[in-house]
């Protein structure tokens, strides 16, 4: 059994509040696993490493078989075991044999001052690889370029005011550098576990299905004006939120321990934030921020500026 386009808008925008939607991707994954398991590269620029520390969250599936059976991760800085020149010839090699068929997966920003040099990921033949050249010899020759976090996606807290190294989001580095490799977006500071292998699998199973292109096709079409996918992000959380009734009479909670009402004069930006947190929910499904704090509209390519300050009513 697959799941086609429909069955997996149907299943994330609708019936399944309080459901993992990586548990649904079971089916899929199995029918991934006799079919097509790319081979995926992970870079990381100018980030916090949350992205993938939340991506080791996954409970269901949990990491182990994602990487075990959903993909062939090729390369991640924090979580592969060999380094230096092994790991990178590693990658390099592999992308070359791959050209144009591997996934390229990037977190965080890319910094264009100094040539890219604020951001080294290694050295060949005493030669610095910056995140720079690296990222558009990678996506030159990729798929498609998956960016997990709003670092990577729209250039996030590193490109925040006072951006001295000129940190820039992945999709403006491609564009200025000439580079039409599709594109997705995944952002969130840091992105759900579900919204990353719930994209990542869509994709492998739309190319199953479809075949590269075609298959790539797809999963643009599912994209929002930012580059999103709108079954994760189609969604204003302000007008799904369970204190909007609160929030229509005018009843605002003015400390965090107040759980009656809404969080609005206490900073919330559920207003202008796009994502399915109210529903999906964070932790395995436990809890989700405006719950105990506010939303600070992560998603969004205007953050953290344009949501600031995070404690006050905007
Ligand atoms: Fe950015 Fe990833 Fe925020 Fe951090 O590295 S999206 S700073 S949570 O984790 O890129
Ligand atoms: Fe909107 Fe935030 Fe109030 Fe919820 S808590 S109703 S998202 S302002
Ligand atoms: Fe980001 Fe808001 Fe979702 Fe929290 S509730 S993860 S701040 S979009």
């Amino acid at each position: 059994m697959s799941l086609t386009r429909r069955d997996f808008v149907k299943l994330c925008t609708g019936t399944v509040a309080g459901f993992g939607v990586s548990q649904m991707f079971n089916p899929s994954i199995v029918h991934a696993l006799e079919k097509f398991v790319p081979h995926v590269f992970w870079i990381q620029g100018q980030g916090c490493t949350g992205c993938s520390v939340s991506l080791l969250n996954s409970v269901h599936p949990s990491i182990a078989k994602v990487l075990l059976d959903v993909i062939t991760l090729d390369f991640h800085p924090t979580i592969m075991g060999s380094e230096g020149e092994m790991a990178w010839g590693h990658m390099t090699d592999v992308a070359k044999e791959q050209k144009g068929k591997y996934i390229l997966i990037i977190e965080g920003a890319v910094p264009v001052a100094e040539n890219g040099h604020y951001c080294v990921l290694g050295e060949v033949d005493h030669k610095e690889q910056t995140m720079l050249e690296t990222t558009l010899e990678m996506a030159k020759n990729a798929a498609v370029v998956v960016n997990v976090g709003t670092c990577a996606a729209y250039g996030g807290i590193p490109a925040a005011a006072g951006n001295v190294t000129e940190a820039t989001s992945v999709p403006k580095v491609l564009a200025d550098n000439g580079i039409k490799t599709p594109v997705v977006n995944v952002p969130g500071c840091p992105p759900h576990p579900d919204w990353m292998i719930g994209t990542l699998v869509f994709a492998i199973n739309a190319i199953e299905e479809n075949g590269l292109e075609a298959g790539l096709g797809e999963v643009v079409k599912i994209l929002d004006s930012n580059g999103r996918p709108t079954p994760f992000f189609g969604q204003n959380i302000h007008d799904n939120c369970p204190y909007l009734p609160k929030f229509d009479e005018d009843s605002y909670a003015e400390v965090f321990t107040d759980k009656e009402n809404c969080r609005y004069e206490l900073g919330c930006k559920g207003p202008s934030a796009n994502s399915d947190c109210y529903k999906r929910k964070w932790n395995g499904g436990v809890n989700w921020c405006v719950e105990n704090a506010v939303c600070l509209g992560c998603v969004e390519p205007g953050f953290p500026d344009e949501m600031s300050p995070f404690y006050e009513a905007g």
